[in-house]
């Protein structure tokens, strides 16, 4: 296992390379280049000016989250052959910088979707939320109001440019069912993942955000079932997943431990992150400590260690702690996700002993 941290790069992060230096354990950042849009080339110098940075405080630049896929590949428009080109000529020029994972979604229109970006929670600290309840009226309500709290920055997935052409959006996506979804995500495996075999890039996809359809869009990657039809697309070790126990563990149903056992070979990337889930349905960012949420964050570890896990784990969203959700962006504050990787390297040294016999 590798302790990775999700870096948003210079001037838009209020952390840095020198604060993530002086938590303990972590080896690897995760970046990308914010401000490209899917769709758009990555320039070589840019990509290596981002992994000289990284390189140059002692880290590995060996994830990227994301390359956002375009929205005409995801729709099976014809003009995603060329965007498709574009995205084949990202994988190649990250390979040459010595990148070996990309961490990517294949949700219509929306990313990760949440109604309140600063719900507090009983110990006065504040997290992502999600209301269900608030959620099935007006996506460009919810758009303008997760825009609003990202402030300044820039956030993956909510391009103001994309958001914008809402409708036209709502428009193209009308008859792409689940089925179709599905056809089109297989065309577009079946275009990269021989590029990704030939240079050495494992292509790990992110399950939605949450786990089930919204505003009547599909959703695919959502459960096991999903998964295991999702891996069978395209049966190679460089067709995998990112395994995010926050977005899954949304919905109670999914046995997240028993789904690492099951996929932990097509495992690469490992999103660890609690949530609380009400009775209702709404669930809420909690600490990573397991028993604050309904993740149990041991098993989750467990059943990694178990396997020999080698690929990369990182503490997804945490609280905003002390004051910073002032500066810090959404979720990704620094002081409960540096707690995070402190619970989590606990658990994984203590079950090295354990297998050590110690
Ligand atoms: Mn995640």
């Amino acid at each position: 296992m590798k302790m990775a941290w999700r870096w948003y790069g210079e001037g838009n992060d209020s952390i840095t390379l020198d604060h993530i230096r002086q938590i303990p354990g972590v080896e690897v950042i995760v970046w990308s280049l914010h401000d490209k849009v899917a769709g758009e080339e990555w320039e070589m110098e840019r990509i290596q000016e981002v992994v000289e940075q990284i390189e140059s405080k002692g880290f590995k630049a060996d994830v990227v989250e994301s390359v956002n896929v375009h929205d005409d590949i995801k729709i099976g428009r014809p003009t995603r052959d060329k965007y498709i080109d574009i995205y084949i000529d990202t994988i190649i020029k990250l390979s040459k910088v010595g990148v070996k994972v990309i961490c990517y979604n294949f949700m219509p229109v929306f990313d990760w979707t949440r109604t309140d970006l600063y719900k507090e929670l009983p110990d006065g600290s504040t997290a992502l939320f999600y209301e269900k309840d608030a959620i099935i009226d007006d996506p460009k309500e919810m758009a303008a109001k997760i825009l609003d709290g990202a402030g300044d920055f820039t956030m993956p997935g909510w391009e103001p440019e994309r958001l914008a052409k809402l409708d036209e959006l709502f428009k193209a996506y009308e008859g792409v069912t689940e089925e179709k979804l599905f056809e089109n995500l297989k065309y577009f495996l079946e275009r990269i993942i021989p590029v990704c075999e030939e240079y050495d890039v494992k292509m790990a996809i992110h399950p939605d955000d949450p786990p089930w359809p919204i505003f009547g869009l599909p959703r695919i990657i959502r459960s096991r079932d999903h998964i295991k039809r999702f891996l069978e697309l395209v049966d190679s070790p460089y067709n995998g997943l990112t395994l995010c126990t926050g977005s899954l563990g949304a919905n109670k149903l999914n046995d997240i431990p028993a789904m690492i056992r099951e996929f932990h070979d097509r495992i690469h990337f490992a999103h660890i992150r609690n949530v609380k889930v009400f009775e209702n349905g709404d669930f809420i960012e909690v600490s990573h400590r397991g028993k604050d949420g309904d993740v149990d964050v041991y098993e989750v570890l467990k059943a990694y260690h178990d396997n020999d896990f080698k690929g990369y784990i990182r503490p997804d969203h945490g609280r905003h702690l002390w004051g910073e959700e002032k500066y810090c962006r959404p979720g990704y504050g620094l002081y409960d996700r540096a707690m995070g990787v402190m619970y989590m390297l606990g658990i994984w040294d203590s079950l090295d002993k354990r297998r050590e016999g110690r």
